[in-house]
Protein backbone atom coordinates (compact mmCIF):
# COMPACT_ATOMS: atom_id res chain seq x y z
CA UNK A 1 0.00 0.00 0.00
CA UNK A 2 1.39 3.71 -0.76
CA UNK A 3 2.05 5.26 2.15
CA UNK A 4 0.08 8.55 2.34
CA UNK A 5 1.78 12.16 3.42
CA UNK A 6 0.57 15.81 4.41
CA UNK A 7 3.30 18.61 4.60
CA UNK A 8 2.55 21.62 6.19
CA UNK A 9 4.79 24.55 4.82
CA UNK A 10 5.31 22.66 1.71
CA UNK A 11 7.25 25.54 -0.29
CA UNK A 12 9.65 25.94 2.85
CA UNK A 13 13.02 25.19 3.26
CA UNK A 14 12.13 21.71 5.00
CA UNK A 15 8.99 21.27 3.35
CA UNK A 16 10.28 21.12 -0.28
CA UNK A 17 13.37 18.88 0.52
CA UNK A 18 11.14 16.50 3.14
CA UNK A 19 8.58 16.08 -0.26
CA UNK A 20 11.46 14.99 -2.96
CA UNK A 21 12.93 12.59 0.15
CA UNK A 22 9.32 10.93 0.59
CA UNK A 23 8.15 11.11 -3.35
CA UNK A 24 11.74 8.99 -3.51
CA UNK A 25 10.37 6.45 -1.07
CA UNK A 26 7.33 5.92 -2.80
CA UNK A 27 4.77 8.51 -0.66
CA UNK A 28 2.50 10.08 -1.94
CA UNK A 29 2.24 13.71 -0.87
CA UNK A 30 -0.11 16.09 -0.07
CA UNK A 31 1.27 19.70 0.60
CA UNK A 32 -0.87 22.45 1.99
CA UNK A 33 0.10 25.91 0.05
CA UNK A 34 -1.25 29.46 1.18
CA UNK A 35 -3.01 31.36 -1.37
CA UNK A 36 -0.89 34.56 -2.30
CA UNK A 37 -0.97 36.94 -5.55
CA UNK A 38 2.01 35.44 -6.53
CA UNK A 39 3.48 32.09 -7.56
CA UNK A 40 5.40 30.46 -3.87
CA UNK A 41 6.29 27.11 -5.26
CA UNK A 42 9.80 27.83 -6.68
CA UNK A 43 11.02 25.17 -3.99
CA UNK A 44 9.21 22.60 -5.69
CA UNK A 45 8.35 23.42 -9.62
CA UNK A 46 10.81 21.12 -10.14
CA UNK A 47 9.00 17.78 -9.11
CA UNK A 48 6.60 18.29 -11.53
CA UNK A 49 9.25 17.98 -14.20
CA UNK A 50 9.78 14.05 -12.87
CA UNK A 51 7.28 12.18 -14.43
CA UNK A 52 7.63 9.48 -11.72
CA UNK A 53 7.07 12.20 -9.20
CA UNK A 54 4.46 14.41 -10.38
CA UNK A 55 1.05 11.84 -10.51
CA UNK A 56 2.58 11.47 -6.38
CA UNK A 57 2.47 15.02 -5.48
CA UNK A 58 -0.76 17.00 -4.44
CA UNK A 59 -1.00 20.50 -3.41
CA UNK A 60 -4.12 21.94 -1.51
CA UNK A 61 -4.83 25.42 -0.93
CA UNK A 62 -4.66 26.26 3.24
CA UNK A 63 -3.69 28.02 6.05
CA UNK A 64 -2.23 26.84 9.44
CA UNK A 65 -4.87 29.43 11.16
CA UNK A 66 -8.22 27.93 8.88
CA UNK A 67 -9.27 24.84 11.58
CA UNK A 68 -12.04 24.40 9.58
CA UNK A 69 -10.47 23.70 6.18
CA UNK A 70 -7.41 21.87 7.53
CA UNK A 71 -9.82 19.39 9.45
CA UNK A 72 -11.76 18.86 5.91
CA UNK A 73 -9.03 18.60 4.30
CA UNK A 74 -7.20 15.89 6.24
CA UNK A 75 -10.39 13.99 6.84
CA UNK A 76 -10.68 13.86 3.18
CA UNK A 77 -7.14 12.91 2.42
CA UNK A 78 -6.59 10.28 5.04
CA UNK A 79 -3.01 10.08 5.65
CA UNK A 80 -0.77 8.33 7.18
CA UNK A 81 1.64 10.78 8.36
CA UNK A 82 1.50 14.70 8.97
CA UNK A 83 4.50 16.52 9.25
CA UNK A 84 3.57 20.08 10.48
CA UNK A 85 6.33 22.53 9.06
CA UNK A 86 4.35 25.27 8.48
CA UNK A 87 5.34 28.56 10.50
CA UNK A 88 6.07 31.72 10.52
CA UNK A 89 9.60 31.16 11.10
CA UNK A 90 11.83 34.19 11.26
CA UNK A 91 12.49 35.55 15.35
CA UNK A 92 12.89 38.73 14.32
CA UNK A 93 10.16 38.85 12.78
CA UNK A 94 8.00 37.76 15.47
CA UNK A 95 8.87 40.54 17.38
CA UNK A 96 6.83 42.79 14.84
CA UNK A 97 3.92 40.44 14.04
CA UNK A 98 3.87 38.61 17.86
CA UNK A 99 -0.41 37.64 17.83
CA UNK A 100 0.32 36.50 13.92
CA UNK A 101 3.44 34.32 15.09
CA UNK A 102 1.29 32.69 17.45
CA UNK A 103 -1.77 32.28 15.69
CA UNK A 104 0.46 30.56 12.82
CA UNK A 105 2.91 28.49 14.84
CA UNK A 106 0.85 28.08 18.32
CA UNK A 107 -2.72 27.76 16.94
CA UNK A 108 -2.09 26.31 13.77
CA UNK A 109 0.29 22.97 15.28
CA UNK A 110 -3.28 23.19 17.85
CA UNK A 111 -5.34 22.97 14.51
CA UNK A 112 -3.24 20.41 13.05
CA UNK A 113 -3.44 18.08 16.07
CA UNK A 114 -7.35 17.96 16.66
CA UNK A 115 -7.57 17.02 12.45
CA UNK A 116 -5.27 14.30 13.32
CA UNK A 117 -7.48 13.39 16.43
CA UNK A 118 -10.71 13.38 14.80
CA UNK A 119 -9.10 11.29 11.97
CA UNK A 120 -7.04 8.61 14.14
CA UNK A 121 -10.59 8.15 15.65
CA UNK A 122 -11.07 5.94 12.00
CA UNK A 123 -7.48 6.03 10.67
CA UNK A 124 -4.26 5.61 12.61
CA UNK A 125 -2.02 8.77 11.64
CA UNK A 126 1.00 9.57 12.71
CA UNK A 127 1.93 13.64 13.23
CA UNK A 128 5.28 15.39 13.32
CA UNK A 129 5.90 19.20 15.41
CA UNK A 130 8.15 21.06 14.00
CA UNK A 131 9.95 21.87 17.42
CA UNK A 132 12.51 24.49 17.78
CA UNK A 133 15.95 25.18 19.52
CA UNK A 134 15.21 28.58 19.89
CA UNK A 135 12.68 27.14 22.43
CA UNK A 136 15.75 26.97 25.02
CA UNK A 137 16.27 30.63 24.32
CA UNK A 138 18.46 31.62 27.08
CA UNK A 139 19.99 28.37 27.94
CA UNK A 140 19.67 27.18 31.27
CA UNK A 141 22.39 24.22 30.27
CA UNK A 142 24.88 23.28 27.68
CA UNK A 143 24.55 21.36 25.30
CA UNK A 144 21.09 21.24 25.04
CA UNK A 145 18.96 17.80 25.37
CA UNK A 146 15.89 16.55 25.25
CA UNK A 147 15.62 17.18 29.07
CA UNK A 148 16.61 20.55 29.23
CA UNK A 149 14.07 23.46 30.32
CA UNK A 150 12.98 25.76 27.75
CA UNK A 151 13.33 29.56 28.70
CA UNK A 152 11.99 31.14 25.73
CA UNK A 153 13.81 34.94 23.99
CA UNK A 154 10.93 35.23 21.67
CA UNK A 155 7.33 35.81 20.61
CA UNK A 156 8.18 32.88 18.42
CA UNK A 157 9.86 30.73 20.17
CA UNK A 158 6.90 30.93 22.89
CA UNK A 159 4.81 29.69 20.06
CA UNK A 160 6.82 26.94 19.58
CA UNK A 161 7.15 26.20 23.17
CA UNK A 162 2.97 26.23 23.25
CA UNK A 163 3.40 23.86 20.31
CA UNK A 164 5.50 21.55 21.84
CA UNK A 165 3.71 20.98 25.00
CA UNK A 166 0.31 20.66 22.86
CA UNK A 167 1.68 17.85 21.36
CA UNK A 168 2.64 15.90 23.93
CA UNK A 169 -0.44 16.14 25.52
CA UNK A 170 -2.18 15.41 22.69
CA UNK A 171 0.14 11.95 22.84
CA UNK A 172 -0.87 11.59 26.36
CA UNK A 173 -4.72 12.40 26.44
CA UNK A 174 -6.09 11.03 23.00
CA UNK A 175 -2.81 8.02 22.61
CA UNK A 176 -2.15 10.11 19.12
CA UNK A 177 1.06 9.18 17.87
CA UNK A 178 2.72 12.99 18.29
CA UNK A 179 6.49 13.47 18.28
CA UNK A 180 8.33 16.66 18.22
CA UNK A 181 11.66 16.89 16.58
CA UNK A 182 13.49 19.78 18.38
CA UNK A 183 15.67 20.67 15.23
CA UNK A 184 18.64 23.12 15.73
CA UNK A 185 19.37 25.62 12.73
CA UNK A 186 19.49 23.90 9.79
CA UNK A 187 20.80 25.79 6.61
CA UNK A 188 21.14 25.35 2.53
CA UNK A 189 21.06 26.05 -0.69
CA UNK A 190 17.14 26.82 -0.34
CA UNK A 191 16.86 28.51 3.07
CA UNK A 192 15.37 32.03 2.94
CA UNK A 193 17.58 34.79 1.81
CA UNK A 194 16.89 36.90 5.56
CA UNK A 195 18.12 34.25 7.97
CA UNK A 196 22.01 35.22 8.27
CA UNK A 197 23.89 32.03 6.46
CA UNK A 198 21.61 32.72 3.44
CA UNK A 199 22.29 35.94 3.73
CA UNK A 200 26.04 36.16 4.01
CA UNK A 201 26.22 34.01 1.35
CA UNK A 202 24.13 35.65 -1.48
CA UNK A 203 26.14 38.82 -0.71
CA UNK A 204 29.31 37.43 -0.51
CA UNK A 205 28.82 36.01 -3.59
CA UNK A 206 27.33 39.34 -5.55
CA UNK A 207 30.75 41.45 -4.05
CA UNK A 208 32.90 38.10 -5.57
CA UNK A 209 31.20 38.95 -8.88
CA UNK A 210 31.34 42.91 -8.35
CA UNK A 211 27.42 43.48 -7.53
CA UNK A 212 27.55 44.97 -4.36
CA UNK A 213 30.25 46.23 -2.08
CA UNK A 214 28.85 45.88 1.71
CA UNK A 215 27.09 43.33 3.98
CA UNK A 216 25.18 45.00 6.08
CA UNK A 217 24.80 42.58 9.55
CA UNK A 218 23.80 42.40 13.58
CA UNK A 219 24.90 40.45 16.10
CA UNK A 220 28.11 38.33 14.74
CA UNK A 221 28.77 37.28 18.19
CA UNK A 222 25.82 34.72 18.14
CA UNK A 223 26.60 30.98 18.34
CA UNK A 224 24.61 28.46 16.67
CA UNK A 225 24.72 24.88 16.07
CA UNK A 226 24.33 24.48 12.32
CA UNK A 227 23.48 21.75 9.96
CA UNK A 228 22.44 20.75 6.49
CA UNK A 229 18.26 20.92 5.48
CA UNK A 230 18.95 17.56 3.78
CA UNK A 231 20.00 15.77 6.26
CA UNK A 232 17.62 16.85 8.90
CA UNK A 233 14.29 15.58 6.81
CA UNK A 234 15.69 12.37 6.82
CA UNK A 235 15.41 12.55 11.20
CA UNK A 236 12.13 13.64 10.83
CA UNK A 237 10.59 10.88 8.76
CA UNK A 238 12.48 8.69 11.14
CA UNK A 239 11.14 10.48 14.15
CA UNK A 240 8.10 9.02 12.50
CA UNK A 241 9.06 5.38 11.78
CA UNK A 242 10.03 4.66 15.54
CA UNK A 243 7.89 2.36 17.65
CA UNK A 244 6.64 4.95 19.66
CA UNK A 245 6.09 8.71 19.59
CA UNK A 246 8.76 10.69 21.59
CA UNK A 247 10.79 13.58 21.19
CA UNK A 248 13.98 13.96 19.77
CA UNK A 249 16.83 16.70 19.39
CA UNK A 250 18.54 16.92 15.93
CA UNK A 251 21.71 19.06 15.63
CA UNK A 252 25.45 18.69 14.79
CA UNK A 253 26.97 19.08 18.31
CA UNK A 254 29.26 21.80 17.01
CA UNK A 255 28.69 25.41 17.44
CA UNK A 256 30.06 28.71 15.52
CA UNK A 257 29.35 32.16 15.71
CA UNK A 258 27.94 34.73 12.75
CA UNK A 259 31.48 35.75 12.76
CA UNK A 260 33.17 32.64 11.90
CA UNK A 261 30.57 31.78 9.58
CA UNK A 262 31.35 34.65 7.66
CA UNK A 263 34.98 34.11 7.65
CA UNK A 264 34.51 30.54 5.98
CA UNK A 265 32.07 32.03 3.17
CA UNK A 266 34.47 35.24 2.23
CA UNK A 267 37.77 33.09 2.51
CA UNK A 268 36.14 30.51 0.04
CA UNK A 269 35.85 33.52 -2.38
CA UNK A 270 39.23 34.71 -1.44
CA UNK A 271 37.74 37.76 0.62
CA UNK A 272 38.41 38.93 3.54
CA UNK A 273 35.24 39.53 5.55
CA UNK A 274 36.28 42.33 7.78
CA UNK A 275 36.58 44.54 4.10
CA UNK A 276 32.65 44.30 3.73
CA UNK A 277 30.93 43.70 6.69
CA UNK A 278 29.78 46.42 8.57
CA UNK A 279 27.02 46.36 11.72
CA UNK A 280 23.57 47.83 11.13
CA UNK A 281 22.14 48.22 14.97
CA UNK A 282 18.46 47.46 13.18
CA UNK A 283 19.32 43.74 12.64
CA UNK A 284 20.06 43.15 16.69
CA UNK A 285 16.89 41.54 18.33
CA UNK A 286 15.06 43.32 21.53
CA UNK A 287 16.03 40.07 22.97
CA UNK A 288 18.85 37.70 21.70
CA UNK A 289 19.82 34.19 21.83
CA UNK A 290 23.62 33.65 23.01
CA UNK A 291 24.61 30.37 22.25
CA UNK A 292 22.75 26.97 21.16
CA UNK A 293 24.40 23.88 20.65
CA UNK A 294 22.78 20.33 20.60
CA UNK A 295 23.62 16.99 22.04
CA UNK A 296 22.41 14.84 19.40
CA UNK A 297 22.92 11.18 21.25
CA UNK A 298 19.74 10.14 21.25
CA UNK A 299 18.81 10.31 18.08
CA UNK A 300 21.94 8.75 17.18
CA UNK A 301 21.35 5.70 19.67
CA UNK A 302 17.59 5.25 18.88
CA UNK A 303 16.87 6.34 15.36
CA UNK A 304 20.44 5.57 13.91
CA UNK A 305 20.58 9.63 12.70
CA UNK A 306 23.39 11.62 12.25
CA UNK A 307 24.15 14.74 10.78
CA UNK A 308 26.79 14.05 7.94
CA UNK A 309 27.73 17.48 6.68
CA UNK A 310 30.00 19.29 8.28
CA UNK A 311 29.90 23.07 8.84
CA UNK A 312 32.70 23.60 6.12
CA UNK A 313 31.24 21.41 3.59
CA UNK A 314 27.75 23.23 4.17
CA UNK A 315 29.20 27.06 4.04
CA UNK A 316 30.98 25.59 0.49
CA UNK A 317 27.79 24.38 -0.60
CA UNK A 318 26.04 27.44 0.09
CA UNK A 319 28.74 29.70 -1.05
CA UNK A 320 29.02 28.07 -4.76
CA UNK A 321 26.21 27.78 -5.43
CA UNK A 322 25.27 31.76 -4.60
CA UNK A 323 28.12 32.71 -6.27
CA UNK A 324 27.06 30.73 -9.23
CA UNK A 325 23.60 32.79 -9.33
CA UNK A 326 25.93 36.20 -8.79
CA UNK A 327 27.37 35.39 -11.87
CA UNK A 328 24.45 35.06 -14.10
CA UNK A 329 23.38 38.53 -12.23
CA UNK A 330 26.52 39.81 -13.71
CA UNK A 331 25.42 38.26 -17.36
CA UNK A 332 22.22 39.73 -16.92
CA UNK A 333 23.32 43.32 -15.90
CA UNK A 334 25.71 43.22 -19.09
CA UNK A 335 23.63 42.09 -21.40
CA UNK A 336 20.67 44.47 -20.49
CA UNK A 337 23.31 47.30 -20.38
CA UNK A 338 24.96 45.67 -23.77
CA UNK A 339 21.36 45.64 -25.80
CA UNK A 340 19.90 48.93 -24.35
P1 LIG B 1 10.47 28.36 6.02
O1 LIG B 1 11.41 28.15 4.89
O2 LIG B 1 10.24 29.73 6.54
O3 LIG B 1 9.06 27.76 5.55
C1 LIG B 1 7.88 28.00 6.26
C2 LIG B 1 6.71 27.40 5.51
O4 LIG B 1 5.51 27.65 6.27
C3 LIG B 1 6.47 28.02 4.11
O5 LIG B 1 6.02 27.01 3.25
C4 LIG B 1 5.35 29.00 4.38
O6 LIG B 1 4.56 29.28 3.24
C5 LIG B 1 4.53 28.21 5.39
N1 LIG B 1 3.60 29.03 6.17
C6 LIG B 1 3.85 30.19 6.81
N2 LIG B 1 2.75 30.63 7.43
C7 LIG B 1 1.77 29.75 7.14
C8 LIG B 1 0.40 29.67 7.45
N3 LIG B 1 -0.21 30.59 8.20
N4 LIG B 1 -0.32 28.61 6.99
C9 LIG B 1 0.28 27.67 6.21
N5 LIG B 1 1.58 27.69 5.89
C10 LIG B 1 2.32 28.72 6.35
O7 LIG B 1 10.84 27.45 7.26
P2 LIG B 1 11.83 26.17 7.33
O8 LIG B 1 13.19 26.64 7.61
O9 LIG B 1 11.54 25.27 6.19
O10 LIG B 1 11.32 25.50 8.68
C11 LIG B 1 10.30 24.52 8.70
C12 LIG B 1 9.71 24.42 10.09
O11 LIG B 1 10.72 24.05 11.01
C13 LIG B 1 9.12 25.70 10.64
O12 LIG B 1 8.04 25.36 11.45
C14 LIG B 1 10.23 26.29 11.47
O13 LIG B 1 9.69 27.13 12.46
C15 LIG B 1 10.83 25.03 12.03
N6 LIG B 1 12.26 25.05 12.37
C16 LIG B 1 13.17 25.48 11.44
C17 LIG B 1 14.52 25.42 11.75
C18 LIG B 1 15.57 25.83 10.75
O14 LIG B 1 16.72 26.05 11.16
N7 LIG B 1 15.26 25.92 9.46
C19 LIG B 1 14.93 24.92 12.99
C20 LIG B 1 13.96 24.49 13.89
C21 LIG B 1 12.62 24.53 13.57
P3 LIG B 1 4.95 30.45 2.19
O15 LIG B 1 5.94 29.80 1.23
O16 LIG B 1 3.66 30.80 1.58
O17 LIG B 1 5.59 31.56 2.98
O1 LIG C 1 19.73 34.25 12.99
C1 LIG C 1 22.20 36.74 14.07
C2 LIG C 1 20.87 36.72 14.77
O2 LIG C 1 17.71 34.60 11.57
C3 LIG C 1 20.83 33.56 13.51
C4 LIG C 1 14.96 29.97 12.21
O3 LIG C 1 15.00 28.96 11.24
O4 LIG C 1 16.70 28.92 13.47
C5 LIG C 1 16.34 30.12 12.83
O5 LIG C 1 16.29 31.20 13.76
C6 LIG C 1 21.68 34.49 14.36
C7 LIG C 1 20.87 35.32 15.37
O6 LIG C 1 18.18 32.33 12.61
C8 LIG C 1 21.87 39.04 11.31
O7 LIG C 1 20.78 37.77 15.74
C9 LIG C 1 23.28 38.68 12.90
O8 LIG C 1 21.55 35.32 16.59
O9 LIG C 1 19.56 33.08 10.74
P1 LIG C 1 18.78 33.60 11.87
P2 LIG C 1 17.58 32.09 14.07
O10 LIG C 1 17.09 33.33 14.69
O11 LIG C 1 18.59 31.29 14.83
C10 LIG C 1 15.82 28.49 14.53
C11 LIG C 1 16.34 27.19 15.06
C12 LIG C 1 14.40 28.47 14.12
O12 LIG C 1 13.62 27.66 14.61
C13 LIG C 1 13.93 29.59 13.27
O13 LIG C 1 12.72 29.25 12.60
O14 LIG C 1 22.29 35.44 13.48
N1 LIG C 1 22.30 37.75 13.01
N2 LIG C 1 23.04 39.48 11.87
C14 LIG C 1 21.41 37.95 12.03
N3 LIG C 1 20.29 37.28 11.70
C15 LIG C 1 19.60 37.70 10.61
N4 LIG C 1 18.48 37.04 10.24
N5 LIG C 1 20.01 38.80 9.89
C16 LIG C 1 21.14 39.51 10.17
O15 LIG C 1 21.48 40.48 9.51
Amino acid sequence: MTRIALITGITGQDGSYLAEYLLGLGYQVHGVVRRSSTFSTERIDHLYREPQAESRLRLHYGDLTDGQSLTNLVLKIRPDEIYNLGAQSHVRVSFDQPVYTLQAVGCGALNILEAARLLNESHPVRVYQASSSEMYGDVLQTPQTERTPFNPQSPYACAKVYAFHQTINYRRSYDLFASNGILFNHESERRGETFVTRKITRAAGRIKAGLQEKLYLGNLDAKRDWGYAKDYVKGMHLILQHHQPDDFVLATGRTASVREFCELVFKRLDLNYEDHVEIDPRYYRPAEVDLLLGEPSKAFEELGWQATTSLEELAAIMTDHDHEIAKRELHAANFDQFSG
